[in-house]
């Protein structure tokens, strides 16, 4: 789709599977539609894409990617997967851009791989999938991977993943027949709580510049922000609502709603919200259509659709 520079269409939640790594994580809700499309790295994607008015992807192994695999596994294959994806990104260079994998099972393989594929392949950043083996992001053992993306001004991207089981027999077993549904919430509860839990630990204070980023509009954390601001900041040399707004950007993938995007936009700022859509669980032209049609101002539509991520993702 031809569309001028100013108004190339850059979507930042899209997800493909890697087709070695496919052998070792199950995809965390697959119908054929979504496996087909997970699986395309080609001709349907860009049919899709074009379909949809979406310019560039930046590409990322769908959940739960490598978080769940052991350093032994995790360290080569995620160097595989990244190669492969650096391979697919030069044969699509204009439509494709890509977030690295990282084998969080070693933490100092991941700054090293962090390193490897921004400096040497141009990746934007990279997306960490839900509990590394359990652990919450916030354990200090992760502090260098955050550390390193600060070095390397790339932000990372906290991506939702299945939750721990102790919680899913907990709190969501009485409903397993609606999982699937279910994991959409289950999500939403446990990605909140790893960005809640990183402001507490002190990480953003001891690096102020990490720039983290949120799906699902900001994974209910603006509509929150009031009150969690209130409950924890008389513990926080800076409040929560200052570093939240000050470390963080959020993307509109999968939560096309209007009233959850002006909520979003009032509590932290149209400069922190980046378009995407979520391919291939959503819809690209849906996406697309709905900031099209949204009833803000071009120049936020801009901001929103092109600008942010241009800037934040280094992409001019
Ligand atoms: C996602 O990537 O956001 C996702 C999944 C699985 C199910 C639903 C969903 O990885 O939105
Ligand atoms: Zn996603």
């Amino acid at each position: 789709m031809a569309t001028p520079n100013n108004r190339r269409v850059i979507a930042l939640e899209e997800h493909y599977m890697d087709p070695e790594l496919a052998n070792y994580a199950d995809s965390e809700d697959g119908s054929d539609f979504v496996r087909v499309r997970l699986d395309d790295l080609g001709a349907l994607r860009l049919k899709e894409m074009d379909e949809g008015g979406i310019d560039v992807q930046v590409l990322s192994q769908t959940a739960p990617s490598t978080q769940r695999l052991d350093a032994d596994i995790a360290v080569a294959l995620a160097q595989r997967t990244n190669d492969r994806l650096y391979e697919t990104i030069l044969q699509h260079p204009d439509r494709f851009a890509g977030f690295a994998c990282l084998p969080t099972a070693d933490p100092r393989a991941s700054v090293d791989e962090l390193e490897r594929t921004v400096t040497q392949y141009g990746f934007r950043g990279a997306m960490v999938h839900g509990l590394c083996n359990g652990l919450f992001l916030d354990d200090k053992r992760f502090w260098p991977i955050f550390e390193r993306a600060q070095d390397l001004d790339v932000p990372i991207y906290i991506h939702p993943g299945r939750p721990h089981p102790a919680v899913a027999e907990a709190y969501y077993r009485d409903y397993a027949k609606e999982f699937a549904g279910m994991l959409v919430w289950a999500f939403t509860v446990e990605t909140a709580t790893q960005a809640i839990r990183i402001v507490l630990s002190g990480m953003l204070e001891a690096y102020p510049k990490v720039k983290i980023i949120l799906g699902h509009l900001g994974e209910s954390l603006p509509f929150s922000l009031w009150r969690v601001d209130w409950s924890f900041s008389r513990n926080l040399p800076v409040s929560f609502r200052e570093q939240f707004c000050r470390n963080f950007y959020v993307t509109t993938s999968g939560n096309f709603s209007t009233p959850a995007l002006f909520c979003t936009m009032m509590e932290m700022g149209v400069d922190r919200i980046l378009f995407s859509v979520d391919y291939p669980w959503k819809n690209n032209g849906a996406g697309v259509k709905w900031i099209e049609e949204a009833p803000i101002s071009s120049e936020d539509k801009e901001k929103i659709l092109t600008g942010n991520a241009r800037r934040l993702l280094h992409m001019d």
